[in-house]
């Protein structure tokens, strides 16, 4: 069975980062290790959250891990907190990473055209330098502009896209992947750019007209989770994009939902 690093804060309530990542990619069928950034109380979308900050942490679990001899066939980390936390990541790349260990980023700092309260652009910097460490790198629109300084738009065509990917790609991932991009009317998915083979693909689904947090969390999940099972990445990413439409359908026709998060947990039979 393959084995998943994955490393995020644990948001108590809000179904996001990790209690997303682990129900999932377990759910899939890959053993998922944890390494908790922080706790926070909620995510940060909610007023009056606690934070304890987990950097202390990090260098001692990781001492045990590397006296366990623990490997890892992939490292995915989203929500990171803070600038530090960043810095230490890139210590546990090069300590964990081998010939055989994907490196998969979530750049998890920004929506809409605007950073997440607890970030800055000095957050945003260190980012772009971790990603530049990435086999694959999944930001949406919002933080590709705040990573690559280029001006983020609402309207776009597809060359703005390509250019933002050839942005994203000199930072130094082998794969750049946009998500959240809307390429005709109506439909949203994703276009990435293989800095190997020169090539841009893209997978498009109906656009549903509703927005729930986590839903980053639970696509990149999914694709981590697909590409641990075998899938190529383009597969993988279909994957995540078509189950992160079905779910997001699904939360929408749920009248108890929570406004807080979606409703993974409805189609994480389908999933399986
Ligand atoms: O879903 C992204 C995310 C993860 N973790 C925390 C968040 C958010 C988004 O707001 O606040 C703590």
């Amino acid at each position: 069975m393959k084995r998943v690093l994955t490393i995020q804060d644990i948001s108590c309530l809000g179904k996001c980062s990790i209690t997303i990542a682990l129900p999932v990619i377990s759910a899939m069928g890959t053993e998922t290790v944890i390494l908790p950034t922080a706790v926070l109380s909620t995510h940060t979308m909610f007023k009056n959250f606690t934070v304890k900050d987990l950097s202390d942490q990090i260098a001692p679990i990781c001492d045990h891990w590397a006296s366990e001899g623990v490997k890892f066939d992939a490292i995915y980390t989203g929500y990171l907190g803070t600038a530090e936390m960043i810095d230490q990541m890139k210590q546990l790349f090069a300590r964990f990473k081998t010939d055989d260990t994907l490196i998969f980023i979530d750049p998890v700092m920004a929506d809409n055209g605007k950073l997440y309260p607890a970030f800055d652009m000095a957050y945003a910097k260190k980012n772009a330098e971790l990603c530049g460490m990435a086999d694959i790198i999944v930001p949406n629109i919002t933080e590709a502009s705040f990573m690559t300084g280029m001006e983020y738009r609402e309207e776009y065509d597809e060359a703005y896209i390509k250019e933002m990917l050839g942005k994203l790609a000199a930072l130094g991932a082998r794969t750049v992947v946009l998500t959240g991009v809307s390429l005709s009317p109506g439909k949203t998915g994703v276009m990435g750019y293989d800095t190997v083979t020169g090539q841009y693909f893209s997978y498009q689904n109906d656009r549903i007209n509703a927005s729930y947090h986590g839903t980053g969390d639970l696509f990149a999940s999914v694709c981590v989770g697909g590409i641990m099972k075998g899938l190529s990445l383009e597969e993988a990413l279909k994957k995540a994009c078509d189950h992160t439409a079905h779910t997001i359908a699904v939360t929408l026709e749920n009248p108890g939902k929570p406004w807080y998060g979606v409703d993974f947990e409805a189609t994480m039979k389908e999933l399986v």
